[in-house]
């Protein structure tokens, strides 16, 4: 498939899902969306990939929703319900059970359900210009791709109602705090500590952090006792991989361990 909104690129074990709608501050269209799910499915499937970035050009990170398709034609009357259900929740889930780490390289402002997509990935990384808003309630629809379930995970149930319910915007010194973010970058660092990041990701264990990430996520519906079993199962399964035994023997042998994602 041939990319005109997202510019997407494997360095060095990690795959670089820009999104390329900088004029427009990176909102979401059809195409996008659909874009992104190719990238997704991709990038799951190559093995010279083990963490995913996503991030946005110019000014904006992602603008949620493209509100001109509404007018454009493009789907008119956009069905809504349908646009979510093809579009944006399998990009969301593709995102979350994607098996390696994916980090939102939260460059501008997140709103909507380009927030929803920040909160998708397992770590966020923002440039002290970035901010935060569920636009949703601005224009009178509720939080979507996965914002309801998202957030209060993220943030806490308070935090989370009501940056839903009065659609305030964040700055990236309030994201770091209310744990919206994990980490603030001045923006002259910001593609500098990205990458650098991103590449310690791209040699980590990847088999062990997606299963972390697998585990982690199915601990908020599991109970205690069901979380100790899934881990025994994991890690038994983790210590018959190629990483596990390069681990033990680089710290047998006191060195830095080189990991093959296997
Ligand atoms: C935009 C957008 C945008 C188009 C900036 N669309 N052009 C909902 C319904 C149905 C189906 C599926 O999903 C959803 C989920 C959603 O995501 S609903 C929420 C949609 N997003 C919003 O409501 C946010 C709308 N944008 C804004 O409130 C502001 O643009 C923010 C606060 C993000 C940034 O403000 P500024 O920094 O002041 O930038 P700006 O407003 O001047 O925007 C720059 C340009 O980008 C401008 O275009 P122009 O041609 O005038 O220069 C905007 O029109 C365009 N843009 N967001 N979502």
């Amino acid at each position: 498939m041939e990319y005109e909104e997202i510019d997407y690129r494997v360095e060095d074990g990690v795959g670089w899902m820009r999104l390329r709608r900088p004029d427009k501050l990176n909102a979401l269209t059809t195409r996008m969306a659909s874009e992104a799910l190719d990238v997704l499915a991709g990038a799951r499937e190559d093995e010279a990939v083990r963490c995913l970035v996503i991030t946005g050009e110019g000014r904006g990170f992602c603008a949620g929703q493209d509100l001109t398709e509404f007018t454009a034609g493009v789907a008119t009357p956009l069905d809504v319900g349908e646009h979510l259900r093809s579009g944006y929740n399998r990009m969301i889930t593709a995102i979350v059970e994607l098996p390696m780490p994916v980090v939102a390289g939260v460059n501008g402002v997140a709103a909507g359900a380009g927030l929803s997509l920040a909160l998708a990935c397992d770590v966020r990384i923002a440039s002290d210009a970035a901010r935060f808003l569920q636009a949703f309630v601005r224009i009178g629809l509720v939080p979507d791709s996965g914002g309801n379930w998202l957030l209060p995970r993220v943030v806490g149930y308070a935090k989370a109602l009501e940056l839903s319910i009065t659609g305030d915007q964040v700055d990236a010194a309030e994201a770091l705090r209310i744990g919206l973010v994990n980490r603030v970058v001045p923006a002259e660092e910001f593609d500098a500590e990205l990458a650098e990041f991103a590449g310690r990701m791209a040699q980590a264990p990847t088999r062990a952090i997606a299963a972390a990430k697998e585990l982690m996520g199915q601990s908020l519906r599991l109970t205690l006792t069901e979380t100790l079993e899934r881990e025994a199962l994991t890690q038994a399964d983790l210590a018959g991989s190629p990483d596990f035994a390069e681990g033990v023997r680089a710290f047998l042998e006191k060195r830095p361990p080189k990991f093959t994602g296997r």
